[in-house]
This record gives C-alpha cells, sequence and structure tokens, in this order.
C-alpha cells in the first residue's frame, strides 16, 4: 500500500492503483472522457490532467501510477484552466448540432460542457462536413460527431477481438472508421454495437427504425404484433430514470399496448420453444453421432463471427432459428390461422436489446412461406424513444400481462437473456427427458457467472454432457481454438456474442463511463433475469401448456417436418 496527498487528504491505496483510482476511492471526483475501464485507458483526451507537486507538466491521472508521499491537486487553477482548453477545443470541432442528436442529455461530452462551466467557444475550429456511413442495417457511423476517443476502436479491438475500425491518416486528418474509407456494411463486422454501447457521444448509433414501427402502426389494413426479447425488461427502466437492473416486465407490456399494437408478445414463449427443439436437436445428435459440439445460434452477432471467423464450426451450429425469428414464424403460421388472420397482413415488431437482430431479421434464411419472420427490429433504446415521444409516463404505468394465445412462458425462457442462461434453461429440460424423472433442483449454478468461458460436465440417466459456455466473441474465439487444437471436447455449447450475453447487447441503454466504473452492470441486470425465472409459477420450458398446445394442435412434435420448415434454418456463408 502506498499513501498520497489528493487535495490536501491523505489517501492510503494498493500500489498498482493510478491516480485517477486513488482518487476515485477517496470520492475525489477527476472528469474523464476517452477513459473506459480496462478497456480504453491510454491517456489520449488529456481531460483527467492533474497537477503533482514538484512534476513539470499536468499529467493524464488514468495512467500515472500512484507514488508513496506524491502530492496531487484535481483541481488548481492550472488544472482547471487546460481542462477547459481541451474541451474548448474539442467542442470547436464537433458538430454541436446537440438538441438533434440521439444522444442529446445522454452525452459525456455535453455533460462535460456543462461541468466544467463551458459557456463560450473562443476557438473558430474547422467542422467537419463527411458522408454519414448508413449502408449497414444495424449500426450508423457519423465522422463528425467523433471525438477520437478511440473507446470504440479498444472495445472492437479488445474485448470482442474484432477490429475492423481503427484509427486512420495522421494530426487533423486522424479519422475512426474501417480501413480503406470502406463502409462498415463492407468489412466483416458483426453488428454487435459494443462500440454504440462505448461511444460517449453520437458518432456510431443504431439504424433507427422507430419510423417503419410508427407507420405500420397508423395502417389499418394491418395487424401489428409485438415480441419482446427476455433482456429489454431487465434495462427499460434506465431510460426513465430507474435504477439500473429494475424488472419493468409489466410496464413495458402496458406501454406496448398504449403505442398501439394489436397484440403484444413475450418472446420468452418462442424460447420455450427453441428450448424443445434444440434439446430434441442435441438428443439426437448424442445418440445418432451427428456433429458435435452443437452450438447455440441465438445470437447473430455470433452467426456472423462463425461465418467470418470460423466458418469450420458452421455445421456445429444448431439448425434452429433464433427465438424471436421462431416467434414470428409462428406468428404467420399457426396464430395466423387461429386467429383467422392472413399472414401477410401480420407485420411483426421485435423489441431486443440487440442491434444484431436488424441485421437478422433481414437475411433471407429467416423467412418461411414467403414472409420473412420478422418485420422490423427495434432496440430497447428506440422502444423508449417511441414511449416517451408518445407521451406515455412510463413510470405511472400499471403492471399488464402478455397476450394470448401465446402469453404463458416459463422461467426458463427468461434466463434465455444472460450468458449461461440458454445452457441452463436446455439442461432442465434435457435432463428431465434422459431421467425420466423431475430434477430436484432446477438452477444449474455451474453454468452460471460472467466469466468468460465456463464448464461443466452433467450426468443425466447415464448420460454425461460436457457443457461449455462463452461470452462475447473473443472468448467465443479463445474456446473454439481449445476444442480445435483437440485439447478440449464439449458436447454443447451456447455462445452469445456480447460479453455477458443479452443484457449488456449492443441495444441496451447507453450507461457512461463513470456508471460502468461505480457499477456491475451486466450482474444487476442478471440478478433481475434470475428474479424474474424463480418468481415464475412455470420455470421448465417443456411444462408449458401453450408450448404443449402447439406442438398438439400444430407442429406435431419437436424436429417434425412443419417444425423444420418453419423452425429451423440452416446457415453456410
Ligand atoms: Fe436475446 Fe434471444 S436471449 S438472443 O440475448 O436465444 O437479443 O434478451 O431475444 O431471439 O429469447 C437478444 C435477449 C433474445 C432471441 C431469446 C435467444
Ligand atoms: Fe466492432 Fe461490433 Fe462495432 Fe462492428 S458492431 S464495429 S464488430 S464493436
Amino acid at each position: 500500500m502506498v499513501t498520497l496527498t489528493i487535495d490536501g487528504q491523505k489517501v492510503t491505496v494498493p500500489a498498482y492503483y493510478t491516480i485517477l483510482e486513488a482518487a476515485r476511492s477517496a470520492n475525489i471526483r477527476i472528469p474523464t472522457l476517452c477513459f473506459l475501464k480496462d478497456i480504453n485507458e491510454i491517456g489520449a483526451c488529456r481531460m483527467c490532467i492533474v497537477e503533482i507537486k514538484g512534476a513539470k507538466a499536468l499529467q493524464a491521472s488514468c495512467v500515472y501510477p500512484v507514488a508513496d508521499g506524491i502530492e496531487v491537486s484535481t483541481n488548481s487553477p492550472a488544472v482547471r484552466d487546460a481542462r477547459k482548453v481541451t474541451l474548448e477545443l474539442i467542442l470547436s470541432n464537433h458538430d454541436r448540432s446537440c438538441l438533434t442528436c440521439v444522444r442529446n442529455r445522454n452525452c459525456e461530452l455535453q455533460q462535460l460542457a456543462d461541468e466544467l462551466n463551458i459557456k463560450e467557444i473562443p476557438f473558430e475550429g474547422e467542422r467537419l462536413t463527411l458522408p454519414i456511413d448508413d449502408l449497414s442495417p444495424a449500426i450508423v457511423r457519423d465522422p463528425n460527431k467523433c471525438i477520437l476517443c478511440r473507446r470504440c476502436i479498444s472495445t472492437c479491438r479488445n474485448v470482442q477481438e474484432i477490429g475492423v475500425i481503427g484509427a486512420t491518416e495522421r494530426g487533423f486528418n486522424t479519422m475512426v472508421e474501417p480501413p480503406f474509407k470502406m463502409s462498415i456494411n463492407q468489412v466483416p463486422c458483426i453488428n454487435c454495437g459494443q462500440c454504440i454501447e462505448a461511444c460517449p457521444v453520437g458518432a456510431l448509433r443504431e439504424k433507427d427504425d422507430t419510423e417503419r414501427v410508427w407507420t405500420a402502426l397508423a395502417d389499418p389494413e394491418l395487424h401489428v404484433v409485438v415480441q419482446t426479447a427476455p433482456a429489454v425488461r431487465a434495462a427499460l427502466g434506465e431510460e426513465f430514470g430507474m435504477p439500473i437492473g429494475t424488472r419493468v416486465t409489466g410496464k413495458m407490456a402496458a406501454a406496448l399496448r398504449r403505442l398501439g399494437f394489436d397484440k403484444v408478445f413475450d418472446t420468452d414463449f418462442a424460447a420455450d420453444l427453441t428450448i424443445m427443439e434444440e434439446g430434441t436437436e442435441l438428443l439426437d445428435r448424442l445418440k445418432n453421432g451427428g456433429k458435435l459440439p452443437l452450438i447455440t445460434s441465438c445470437s447473430p452477432g455470433w452467426v456472423k463471427y462463425c461465418e467470418h471467423y470460423y466458418p469450420e464450426f458452421l455445421d456445429n451450429l444448431s439448425s434452429c432459428k433464433s427465438p424471436h425469428e421462431m416467434m414470428g414464424a409462428v406468428l404467420k403460421s399457426y396464430y395466423a390461422q387461429k386467429m383467422n388472420i392472413d399472414p401477410s397482413k401480420i407485420f411483426v415488431v421485435s423489441v431486443m436489446p440487440c442491434t444484431a437482430k436488424k441485421f437478422e431479421a433481414q437475411r433471407p434464411e429467416l423467412a418461411a412461406n414467403g414472409h420473412p419472420d420478422v418485420d422490423v427490429v427495434i432496440t430497447t433504446r428506440e422502444l423508449a424513444r417511441m414511449i416517451k415521444e408518445a407521451g406515455i409516463n412510463f413510470l405511472a404505468l400499471p403492471d399488464e400481462s402478455f397476450d394470448d394465445p401465446l402469453g404463458i412462458s416459463t422461467g426458463a425462457g427468461v434466463i434465455f437473456g444472460v450468458t449461461g442462461g440458454v445452457m441452463e434453461a436446455a439442461l432442465r429440460t434435457v435432463a428431465e427427458i434422459l431421467t425420466g424423472e423431475e430434477l430436484e433442483n432446477i438452477e444449474f449454478g455451474v453454468v452460471r457467472g460472467l466469466e468468460g468461458i465456463r464448464t461443466a460436465s452433467i450426468d443425466a440417466g447415464g448420460v454425461t454432457i460436457k457443457a461449455a459456455v462463452a461470452n462475447g466473441t473473443a472468448n467465443a474465439a479463445a474456446l473454439l481454438d481449445r476444442i480445435k487444437s483437440g485439447q478440449e471436447h464439449y458436447d454443447f455449447i451456447e455462445i452469445m456474442g456480447c460479453p455477458g450475453g443479452c443484457i449488456n447487447g449492443g441495444g441496451q441503454p447507453i450507461l457512461t463511463a463513470q456508471q460502468r466504473w461505480d457499477i456491475d452492470i451486466k450482474a444487476e441486470r442478471a440478478k433481475a433475469l434470475y428474479q424474474e425465472d424463480r418468481d415464475m409459477p412455470i420455470r421448465k420450458s417443456h411444462e408449458n401448456p401453450q408450448i404443449k398446445a402447439i406442438y398438439n394442435e400444430f407442429l406435431g412434435k419437436p424436429n417434425s417436418h412443419t417444425a423444420h420448415e418453419l423452425l429451423h434454418t440452416h446457415y453456410t456463408e
């Protein structure tokens, strides 16, 4: 431990701390901009500078190590002046159309301008007017708003280990973009949106599809239905000032009804359906010597990653469509028949915590009987915008439930939204099928947790299932490399493209670097889903009475011919 003085206060911290960490541990706030804990610690923006007694120049506290006896000032006139000049220079070049920016009131640059009391910008900066890259169905890049903090670059490269965006050119011409001036749509970007979550300003954002939803809702010819992904309920409340990890399932259903959707469904129902189909596929591959490991295919970021970077594993992917795509296919077949509605008049909107789902929905592999399974995907953030635009007082809404005939889902369905959840949900069903007995404990703690890779061996009915769970593509790569080298063997693997799984998807509410420092966001949102699971009257997919009904009335049995036509696909790219 070392003891230093910060703003006259003695602070004792571990010797490996930076000055920024030491100050924060003593509740002394130093502003930052490019800093993102464990991801982008490069000391580039110089917003976090401090004065160290005896040092020649001001130092970036996010990279400067503590030392015994040093005296630090975080708030001297020299520090305040230097920070202001730095910020004024950034602002002088920035496209300051805050009022119409998607990040208005949730922008770290705006927040800093306010905190540092910037009231005018004395520099005549050179403003860029470059074209916006909006060719991707998921990710929009506005170079005019980029402040070159590199948080997105580090996230794409170091967290996801993909690296399709980087800094090009030098000096004033520096840009953050894909190589060779290509669109983000022309490089092997997986649409995970983790770069959007890292962006402090409005330079990276999702493709906004809210207008398409408003247009459908206003069309009297269309029967417009909506479904919500498991993880949305764990985060939507944050957009309305609720604490991180607040569960808003009931209010969310109520808000969607007030927006004018004809029916409000839960993707959790289709998650249960996925378990029936994927569980059967696993048992079949185990029994009949099929390709193992079976790898989940419900995360479209992961599927695209597999296509680009590990195509040798494409045949390992489950042939199951992802739950929301299955839901779309069921809505345009079973539900259409049951309700006597022309499938071409059914418009399916998916609310997802994910930007890659926008890409997924337009894949030709994900259609049945000539209709795309899902018509539009909007993110949690876009739904919040629609609720605000409609003037709905979200906080005052009552709790409402989902609509029938697909309104029942289980605890197994809801935990899909957190890493390890699909595995656990599958094990609850597969283990009971293998043993023919009811499980004593349905909570598979061995596959829970936020570590990048978790492995377990599960014995059931004389069969041992070797399971692995990976979240984030960097961890997926590490796991797949171990399998490729012959070092390890698994029967069943769950992979989610985003670190933590869907709760931390690229379409979730964006939190500041400070919030990411203060709170374990993934853990809080995960808790919400595990609590919802515990509160559910039914917690195993195969016990869902509406799942039994859809097999009895329509699909026959899992992996039947009809099920294959509607609920399965094949990725070959
Ligand atoms: Fe997920 Fe899903 S769990 S991918 O994260 O499997 O996006 O929440 O909706 O489809 O159910 C996202 C979340 C889903 C799907 C489900 C799966
Ligand atoms: Fe990288 Fe994901 Fe952003 Fe694409 S969406 S640039 S893969 S972080």
